[in-house]
């Protein structure tokens, strides 16, 4: 017997004791790690071309001599989903905008503590996602429409190349408002206190305490009086998903919509405006954590996004009269925030009937598991008189696209001839607000 077959042997040996202690003992600890170290063989993406990209922008130089100001805001939320996440820096950039301040981006960061991957919903994600992964347009850097005097936004690295000593506000330093004032005077308040200021480095406190409370998005009263301001900002009229993002939808057009639309642009044509594509219709069937999260809204008897609650909308949240713990409350968040197989098949049916236009290619965004989404296709499919059923678990993704997935979603709905969302999910407000950015007809905006 030769040493060479011993260490053969042993290096056997080794390696299947390594991967029986993987499924013994880290699984039940760790699921996630050794899916992907087992089965996808890779870590998450880390984007660091897009990283480089952001240190690149064509106008760094001309700023670098300029008089030009800057506002920075690290106040966003961490550990949210991309909603809320996009929701805030809409926000934050329409404050900079106003100001006549340089608007200055970060990541979408889940958490900033140093690692590269963190866990969501039991899954591997990377820790910070550059936001040009995600987005193209003024949000990050992308040109302003000509004659907008506004200066162009900088990523966090220029500026604190730039500005290595900024003033720092605290969100305490205006005070004269309370979180039951519009978001128009709060917006108001602070326009006037951040163009006081001459240093052109200004930033806010990195506290994770936001300029806009989160509770607004979810108060109509309170948020859409500032609609008819933030509807003309040129973030949301020349509003632009990034090139992964369009790359993703260019490569599953035939998933998304059969036929090929030829050569029609998803974005960029005159003004930025495309029309919608015929015949598509999108439905958010929002699962995964709202299984729970339905219940929660219950109990808070909490309203529809404001951005799903333009008045022009024809599907209206009917809250109960119903003491906000009973059985009725809950069973009719459930019914509008959750619905079952059936309930959703219900509302297809109805929706498309009501349609001056014919609805014939149909498409499923969700975060819901493939079987029951197989399963939901084949209900729907039932209804008949569709060309085509596509959904989120049908897409070819590339690596890097997998992780910002919600965004191509995003982007189908947007441009759907019809949708139908879930009225207290961010997701699909920040849909409609695109799509009445762009001035689809109201009524094609439904609820569940
Ligand atoms: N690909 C895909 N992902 C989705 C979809 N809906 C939800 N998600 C995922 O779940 C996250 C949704 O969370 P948020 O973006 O916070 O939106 P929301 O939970 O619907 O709304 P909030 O109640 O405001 O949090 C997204 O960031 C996605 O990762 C979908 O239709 N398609
Ligand atoms: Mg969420």
């Amino acid at each position: 017997m030769s040493t060479g077959f011993l260490s053969y042997r042993v290096f056997n040996f080794l390696f299947l004791f390594a991967i029986a202690f993987l499924i013994i003992v880290a699984f039940p600890f760790n699921r996630s790690l050794v899916h992907t170290l087992l089965v996808d063989h890779r870590y998450p993406p880390l984007y660091p071309k897009y990283h480089q990209q952001e240190l690149e922008l064509p106008h760094y130089t001309t700023y670098e001599h300029s008089d030009v100001k800057y506002l920075w805001a690290p106040n966003h939320p961490h550990r949210v989903g991309w909603g809320n996440l996009m929701q805030d820096y809409v926000l934050s950039y329409a404050l900079a905008y106003a100001s006549n301040r340089s608007f200055v981006f970060d990541d979408y960061t889940w958490v900033d503590d140093g690692s590269e991957f963190s866990y969501f919903n039991g899954k591997l994600i990377p820790s910070q996602v550059p936001l040009t992964a995600l987005l193209s347009g003024p949000m990050v850097g992308g040109e302003l429409p000509p004659n907008d005097p506004t200066p162009l936004a900088v990523s966090k690295d220029f500026f604190h190349r730039v500005c290595p000593n900024p003033t720092v506000l605290q969100v305490s330093d205006v005070s004269g408002w309370t979180d039951a004032d519009t978001v128009e005077f709060i917006m108001d308040k602070w326009v006037q206190k951040i163009t006081s200021i001459d240093d052109p480095c200004l930033q806010f406190a990195d506290t994770k305490e936001q300029i806009v409370d989160v509770v607004a998005y979810g108060q109509k009263e309170r948020l859409l009086s500032f609609w008819p301001y933030m509807s003309k900002l040129p973030l949301l009229t020349h509003w632009a998903w990034s090139h992964l993002i369009l790359d993703a939808f260019e490569a599953n057009r035939e998933v998304i919509f059969p036929p090929a639309v030829p050569s029609s642009p998803v974005q960029g044509s005159k003004n930025n405006r495309t029309e919608p594509f015929p015949g598509l219709f999108a439905i958010h069937v929002r699962r995964g954590d709202f299984k729970d999260h339905c219940h929660v809204l219950a109990h808070w008897n909490a309203d529809w996004n404001a951005f799903n609650s333009f008045l022009q909308l024809p599907d209206k949240l009917d809250r109960s009269k119903d003491p906000r713990t009973s059985a009725e409350n809950k069973q009719l968040y459930m019914d509008h925030c959750y619905p079952t197989m059936e309930q959703i098949v219900e509302k297809v049916k109805q929706v498309r009937a009501g349609s001056e236009e014919p609805l014939k290619y149909l498409y499923i965004m969700t975060n819901g598991p493939a079987s029951w989404v197989k399963e939901l296709k084949n209900a729907l499919r039932d209804l008949g008189g569709w060309e085509h059923i596509g959904s989120s678990r049908d897409l070819n993704l590339t690596w890097e696209q997998k992780y910002v997935a919600q965004a191509l979603d995003m982007l189908v709905a947007q441009k759907a001839q019809v949708l139908i969302g879930n009225g207290w999910s961010s997701l699909t407000s920040n849909v409609v607000m695109l799509r009445m950015t762009e001035g689809q007809p109201p009524e094609s905006n439904r609820f569940w």
